[in-house]
């Protein structure tokens, strides 16, 4: 299904006087307006090729209204729909083997009509598939079994490959390596055998790609994990080279992790890779961004704008920016314009800081300053700013809104069924 410019416009130009009348009372309080606009039209999030479909829980599954993507083409669609709609979801990220791009040339055409590219490509070592030699029971990359870990890194590198000819330039490895009892493995061991084979897929990576090594506290394994923090993961990638980095998932930490603390470190070290965002209550809750505690996602943003910027970096570019999560409730492509809507926010909101003031309230030791300071922005209603950059793109004032009048979900169970399931995960 593709979105007609003029059913944007229609919208655009009902909510217009309102938008405007609500950008003007905050525009006149921010300085340069204009480069925060372009740092937020600029500011792309990919969206992953297995978050397109309802998901479910080890419990069970509850379909939504229907409509899901049976191909890589309609993810592309979905994706492409998303992108129209905010001008911010300009990138997809592919799973195989659940999205093998059977014709690269032509899902690559399809991809650039959409106006999107190809982010992060990611393996899976951590399910068995039908027609595998050899099973990841008891972990893929750290086995005890060289035939097993031969197996993992010779699919990561076949990952590079469908990578190369779609033009993604990273490959993240997320391994549900680890153990579930004490005893069952010998830590040492587990890390030497993982870190041999990623060396493996390393020495495979194109000179201009990046190798992104996800860490996770637990889950699937329950007693230990070989990646397990962003200690080990910084490890890896320091012991594996310049093309190595640590990428975070939002949902992967013991509960209260000071998840922007780390952040920050990782980027003085020049090892953060990009993130996996999602927020959550628990554990690796994989729900809608922003959803439960947005005021970490601020400070998290606000860690990045001051490091990315501290090291000269492209806020668009030099980090990897994806969602991860999981719809079991509602409908995905609703969930996923929640999301990044949550992620523009929080960027918006750390543009703002006011970073030099902060630095002075540091230098005294004025802690009551800094806390204002950072909740200045934090309280500012940023949302006509995000959504004058999405204006200023093409996009959609309210994606939500229009996405619902359009009764765009109906359009797509017409087009594909009730029936549909999501192919993947
Ligand atoms: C694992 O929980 C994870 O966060 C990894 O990024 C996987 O690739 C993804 O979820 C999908 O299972
Ligand atoms: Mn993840």
């Amino acid at each position: 299904m593709l979105l007609e410019k003029n059913k944007i416009d229609t919208l655009n130009d009902s909510l217009y006087s309102g938008h405007r009348k609500r950008f003007d009372f905050i525009a006149a309080e921010v300085n340069n307006i204009d480069a925060v606009i372009k740092k937020l039209s600029d500011f792309q999030v990919a969206i992953p090729s297995w978050a397109l479909g309802t998901g479910g829980t080890r419990f069970g599954r509850f379909p939504g209204r229907g409509g899901e993507p049976r191909s890589l083409e309609e993810k592309i669609e979905d994706v492409g729909l998303l992108h129209a709609l905010n001008r911010s979801s300009g990138a997809i990220s592919l799973h195989i083997p659940w999205d093998i791009p059977g014709n690269a040339k032509a899902i690559k055409e399809l991809a650039a009509q959409h106006g999107l590219r190809f982010d992060a490509m990611n393996s899976n070592t951590f399910q068995d598939q039908k027609d595998q030699q050899h099973s990841y029971k008891f972990g893929s990359m750290q086995h005890v079994d060289k035939a097993v870990r031969k197996q993992a890194v010779e699919h990561n590198i076949e990952v590079i490959k469908y990578g190369k000819e779609l033009g993604s330039e990273s490959l993240t490895v997320w391994l549900a390596d680890g153990s579930c009892f004490p005893g069952q493995l010998n830590f040492r061991g587990a890390f030497q055998h993982t870190l041999e084979s990623l060396q493996e897929v390393y020495d495979a990576l194109p000179d201009n790609w990046k190798l992104f090594v996800e860490y996770k506290a637990f889950e699937p394994n329950f007693y230990s994990t070989t990646v397990g923090d962003w200690g080990q993961s910084l490890l890896y990638a320091n012991k594996l080279g310049p093309k190595a980095y640590t990428l975070v998932d939002l949902g992967h930490h013991l509960p209260n992790a000071n998840i922007e603390q780390i952040v920050s470190l990782l980027l003085m070290e020049g090892k953060l890779a990009g993130f996996h965002f999602n927020d959550s209550k628990y554990g690796d809750d994989d729900l809608t961004v922003g959803s439960i505690n947005p005021y970490q996602l601020f400070l998290i943003f606000k860690e990045l704008v001051e490091g990315m910027d501290a090291r000269n970096m492209n806020h668009a570019s030099d980090l990897g920016w994806m969602i991860d999560a999981s719809h079991n409730v509602k409908d995905p492509l609703e969930d996923l314009l929640q999301s990044v809507e949550a992620i523009m926010i929080a960027y918006a909101q750390a543009l703002l800081v006011d970073e030099s003031g902060l630095k002075a309230a540091q230098a005294s030791n004025d802690v009551v300053k800094a806390q204002e300071i950072l909740q200045q922005a934090y309280r500012t209603d940023v949302r006509p700013l995000v959504a004058e950059a999405r204006l200023r793109a093409g996009g959609a004032l309210d994606p939500l809104q229009l996405y619902r009048s359009l009764d765009v979900r109906g359009a797509l169970v017409k087009e594909r069924g009730e029936n549909t399931v999501a192919t993947g995960l």
